[in-house]
């Protein structure tokens, strides 16, 4: 990204067009930046509540005032509860290695607080991956031109992942067809070549129904089965239980549609699976993403540019992360799954054992909006026992509960070095501008407690330059040559990878085995299957129908094309994009409710209910509503948004969230 400044102030962001990813253009939200930056709402200074918890009343401190109360406050709760009784709460809202996994983590762990399993988003499928690739490598977006079947899997690319466009684009120009494979038709769908209406949660029974084509049509890959795979006869006899029959009854697809994607699946030479984070956010995510992964090993797709899956590439970025987090810094302690925020904040051993959480310091985060069942969340929030401090841009759902709030920088104001999960570039995030109003970055605000609290070790020094070339100073082949000399001149840098990068050509699985795993000991030895299975979502008529005669519909509350996450709800240029809370239903589930386009409805189930619009459209599966995501509750009319509804169940691996595996019943509000 490229700012221009002038006098000082940024007056413009713009993709760089020399970068062969961004390619000169940004996404509809961070084009709006600067007005994000210099928003009059913006904090400038750090606050304190003056007001009963919740009420919003605060007024303006000293820093100096802000950091003696919070040192002392945590000083008290660690004398009187131990240290575990802290609580660390971050997640997405920069996911740079200093503001997000350095000062703060360094602090932390030197406390002994407990540690925070960060699981919200990725954690299902990066296990699913792990257990069968053995990290999140997957086939490189530079490749995807070559590519002659792209399938867009469980992902709003348009919106949530727009870089990749270009590269479809071209491999369409080439001849490639698109197909996305999603229960609503989307504004990526729309511009598919097909369009596969798939019943949420069940993805990977589609990905062994694809298989059991594959093989049985003969159109596997046998030499790559044999040199790169673990396990491929029981993989085979697992898929030949998936007919076509079968795989579309649990799908809800048609038996033609499962045969004809399985056929040309098969036949393809190079199919690119751009899988992502939507199929996993069910009880059988990590599975689901398991079973998908499996597929270019048994077409040998891994073999050629284009072919393979991405969930991510994460794993390539192999930063020295030990040395910028320091867990060897404090003692043992408990972890508390993020997911879990409300129970944590509500029972008196946080739901894990131990003493309550007495103090939660919350930064790059919105809990009190995204995190799932948020009646919990906010019950928890609003004890008045609870110390909560809130590192912000903005005075957030979450700040409005807080006991202090800190103004942070912005990616403009602030140092920091970039990993990326879509593509293999390392990317410097220089500050362009002054730090708005007093703001400061997390890393100098860490630093700044970590002293106050009479951390003297030297590390709880170290300046963002220095952090940054820690994290550079890396033994992996994968980070040679990527120097703070050469980000400094170019501002990005591609890692030591071949262009287009593919990981598994020849095998090089990073698994025990070395090889693909069909079948997976690790998973066996947690007591899973073995081998890839479908696993029906909780909320399914499979698993309980009582609840599902209940609430009929299932809700997905994938991001609005203009929020990134919470981030952006608050801007009102892009919150006049998404109008207001909105819920799309197919024109035969609203006419069964007897609701109209434009009426006002409620959302609900046990959990918790929400108001919004309906909106009637065929352009999703019957039996499928959408609320795009996530409005700021306090922007809602009625202060609700949809992780009201939400619940704090865990997927089948890596304890990640299933904010789409949840039924709700639609009435007029
Ligand atoms: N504009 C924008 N961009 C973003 C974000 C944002 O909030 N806004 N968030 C960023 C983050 S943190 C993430 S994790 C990524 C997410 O990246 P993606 O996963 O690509 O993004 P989503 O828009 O959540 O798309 C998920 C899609 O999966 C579909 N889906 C839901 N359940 C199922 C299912 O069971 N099976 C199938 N096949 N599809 C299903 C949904 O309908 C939705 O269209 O995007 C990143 N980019
Ligand atoms: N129902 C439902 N819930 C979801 C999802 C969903 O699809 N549906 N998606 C989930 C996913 S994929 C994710 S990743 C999570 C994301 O959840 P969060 O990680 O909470 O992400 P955001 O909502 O973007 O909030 C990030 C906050 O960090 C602040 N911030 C940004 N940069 C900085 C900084 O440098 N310093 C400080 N101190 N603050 C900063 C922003 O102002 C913003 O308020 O939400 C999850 N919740
Ligand atoms: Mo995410």
């Amino acid at each position: 990204m490229l700012v221009t400044v002038a006098d000082g102030r940024a007056v413009r962001v713009a993709g760089d067009p020399h970068h062969p990813v961004t390619q000169g253009f940004l996404c509809a939200k961070v084009n709006r930046y600067v007005e994000r930056t210099y928003h009059e709402d913006r904090l400038r200074t750090p606050l304190r509540r003056t007001g009963p918890k919740g009420s919003g009343q605060f007024e303006a401190i000293t820093w100096d005032a802000a950091l003696t109360e919070i040192a002392a406050r945590l000083t008290s709760v660690v004398e009187t509860h131990g240290a575990a009784s802290v609580l660390p709460y971050s997640y997405a809202g920069t996911m740079g290695l200093v503001q997000a996994e350095s000062m703060d983590h360094r602090f932390f762990h030197t406390l002994g607080a407990s540690r925070l399993d960060r699981t919200i988003c990725a954690m299902a499928g990066t296990i699913g991956l792990r257990m069968t690739l053995g990290a999140s490598v997957g086939a490189d977006a530079e490749g995807v031109p070559e590519s002659d079947l792209v399938l867009l899997w469980g992902t709003n690319t348009l919106t949530a992942n727009p870089h990749l466009w270009p590269f479809i684009t071209r491999a369409r120009e080439r001849g490639a067809r698109v197909i996305c494979i999603d229960p609503i038709q989307t504004r990526t769908a729309l511009q598919c070549d097909e369009w596969i209406g798939i019943r949420p949660g069940t993805d990977a029974a589609l990905a062994l129904g694809i298989m059991h084509v594959v093989f049985a049509r003969g159109l596997e890959d046998a030499d790559y089965l044999e040199r790169y795979t673990l396990g491929h006869e029981e993989m085979r006899e697992r898929a030949a239980e998936w007919t076509p029959a079968r795989t579309a009854a649990v799908t809800g697809l048609d038996e033609a549609v499962v045969v004809s994607l399985g056929e040309r699946y098969g036949r393809a030479k190079a199919a690119f699976i751009r899988v992502n984070y939507g199929l996993q956010r069910h009880a059988g995510g990590g599975m689901a993403v398991r079973a998908i992964a499996c597929l270019p090993a048994v077409t040998g797709h891994w073999r050629h540019a284009g072919g393979g899956v991405q969930l991510s590439t994460s794993a390539n970025f192999q930063f020295n992360r030990a040395a910028l987090h320091r867990a060897d810094a404090g003692p043992e302690t408990r972890t508390i799954n993020m997911i879990r925020l409300g129970e944590a904040l509500t029972s008196d051993d946080a739901g894990v054992g131990g003493p309550p959480v007495k103090a939660l310091v919350v930064y790059n985060s919105n809990p009190a909006a995204v995190a799932p069942d948020r009646n919990a969340v906010l019950r928890g929030l609003a004890r008045e026992d609870l110390f909560t401090v809130v590192l912000e841009h903005f005075q957030t759902d979450t700040a409005d509960w807080a006991d202090i709030v800190l103004p942070a920088t912005t990616q403009l104001e602030h140092w920091d070095i970039h990993f990326a999960y879509g593509h293999h570039y390392v990317t410097l995030n220089r500050p362009s501008i002054a730090p708005v109003g007093e703001a400061k970055p997390n890393s100098e605000i860490f630093r700044l407690l970590a002293s106050r609290m009479g951390m003297t070790d030297p590390m709880m020094r170290d300046d963002d330059l220095s952090l940054i070339r820690q994290a550079l100073a890396s033994q992996s082949p994968k980070l040679q040559g990527v120097t703070m000399e050469t980000l400094l001149e170019k501002g990005y840098m591609r890692l030591n990878v071949p262009t287009p990068y593919l990981p598994y050509a020849e095998g090089g699985f990073a698994t025990p085995s070395g090889k693909c795993e069909f079948r997976s000991q690790r998973l066996a030895d947690m007591g899973f299957d073995p081998l890839p299975t479908y696993i029906p979502p909780y909320e399914s008529p499979e698993r309980d129908p009582a609840l599902v005669a209940r609430f009929p519909l299932t809700l997905i509350s994938s991001p609005a094309h203009t929020f990134l996450n919470s981030t952006f709800a608050n801007i009102t240029s892009l919150r006049r994009q998404a109008r207001e809370p909105e819920v799309l239903l197919h024109p035969a589930d609203a006419e069964r409710r007897g609701i109209v386009p434009g009426m006002m409805v409620t959302v609900h189930n046990d959990r918790g209910a929400f108001l919004a619009t309906a909106r009637v459209e065929p352009t999703i599966r019957e039996g499928v509503a959408w609320a795009p995501s996530i409005w700021w509750g306090k922007l809602a009319g009625d202060t609700a948004n949809v992780n009201q509804t939400t619940s704090q169940r865990e997927t089948d691996l890596g304890h990640g969230p299933v904010f789409y595996d949840n039924q709700v019943e639609i009435g007029a509000a």
